[in-house]
């Protein structure tokens, strides 16, 4: 079978020399400010031959985090330091969007503004707890308190927080954005009906629950310019108390929408990901439900959750998709496309670096050149 990876294509106003992308990782290794560190510059650069990188979910206010030592895009030292990022991947030869984040309830009053309580489209409980810097250095579990419910002063303000987000994104020299609407964080919890209680324009019918998501992309791309806007979904996901009631009805209606509005990529994660795991056992609309966002959605579309060589090649044969984000193998392999390509045996990922701590588990893992290299020394 011919390898469907490697052929180019165009989205927006990017040209990607293949379909492999580097997935949204989450790294917590964010420096004071929550700047991204210097050793990011490294780990981005190391990974410039993705056919494009998305970066680690990044909050577009103080308001949006939800966990230690995640980077925001709010702050010049911010901007500043992604600057530093997007320079040498672009050196490099490489091409990467800026994920756009509002963790919404999923956070802790430690991350807000005045010790407040995380805002969320409804009032109770929320079946999580929030990964908060410990007094040691290392990260701990908290409880979340119950949110409150966001105005609709309070929803203008995040909506207008997300457009000067990816105007401080392009300022930092980003090719783009990706707006993250899965996973049940800010977006997510309006789509979903099991988070969004609400009886006013924001919520109830599908169409009010979809209406947050799509001023915030109409928002974004009046700033940017929509073939540089790229969103996020995961249909039938159930992160944080996701469970929606109608899924067809209101992954319908987003899938539809965002159609019309011209935008360089929709970036969907498998349903079969559930807590950041790879189920067996997957509800049988799914596969009816991934169809049709397919057939309505007609622009280029992502896929991760998963992948592997084989099953990237045949999702992209089968139509199911038209480029592949590639999470953990990116972790371990900088050089996944030459590996992918050459069909070279993988490192494997050690998920006990996966969120925060130092170089070790984050820009250690060798290319394929030195790894040969180390082998005929030792
Ligand atoms: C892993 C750890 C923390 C956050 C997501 C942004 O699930 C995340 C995330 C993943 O989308």
């Amino acid at each position: 079978m011919s390898s469907r990876l490697f052929t180019p294509i165009r989205i927006g106003d990017l040209a990607l020399p293949s379909r492999i992308v580097m997935a949204p990782l989450t790294r917590s290794r964010a420096a004071p400010g929550n700047v991204p560190s210097d050793m990011a510059i490294e780990y981005y650069r190391q990974r410039a031959s993705a056919a494009l990188i998305i970066t680690e979910a990044t909050q577009i206010s103080q308001q949006g985090q939800g966990y230690a030592w995640t980077p925001g895009i709010h702050s010049p030292e911010q901007i500043a330091g992604w600057q530093r990022i997007t320079d040498s991947v672009h050196q490099a030869g490489g091409r990467m969007v800026l994920q756009l984040w509002h963790v919404g309830r999923v956070s802790h009053p430690v991350f807000q503004p005045g010790g407040a309580r995380p805002v969320a489209p409804s009032v109770m409980p929320v079946p999580a707890r929030a990964f908060v810097p410990g007094e040691d250095g290392k990260g701990g579990y908290a409880d979340i308190p119950e949110p409150q419910a966001l105005t609709q002063a309070g929803i203008r303000a995040i909506i207008a927080d997300y457009a000067q987000a990816a105007r401080n994104a392009i300022a930092a020299g980003m090719d783009g954005v990706e707006v993250h609407a899965a996973n049940g964080y800010l977006l997510d919890q309006f789509l979903n009906s099991a988070s969004n209680l609400r009886d006013d324009r924001y919520g109830g019918s599908v169409e009010n629950r979809a209406r947050l998501l799509l001023e915030v992309v109409d928002a974004v791309c009046a700033e940017i310019g929509s073939a540089r806007v790229g969103v996020r979904l995961s249909p039938m996901g159930r992160s944080f108390g996701m469970d929606e009631a109608t899924p067809e009805a209101i992954f319908g209606l987003v899938a539809r929408e965002l159609d019309r509005r011209g935008l360089a990529y929709l970036h969907l994660v498998e349903p079969t990901v559930r807590d950041r795991e790879i189920l067996t056992d997957v509800d049988p609309r799914a596969e009816a439900l991934m169809a049709a966002i397919r057939a309505t959605y007609r622009g280029p579309l992502m896929l991760a959750g998963g992948y592997t060589r084989a099953l990237a090649e045949q999702a992209l044969a089968s139509g199911r998709g038209d480029i592949i984000a590639f999470g953990r193998p990116f972790i371990a392999n900088p050089d996944l496309p030459a590996r992918l390509a050459l069909n070279a045996p993988l490192n494997e990922p050690d998920p006990t670096h996966f969120f925060g701590g130092d170089e070790r588990g984050y820009i250690d893992y060798p290319a394929l050149a030195s790894q040969a290299l180390q082998e005929a020394e030792s």
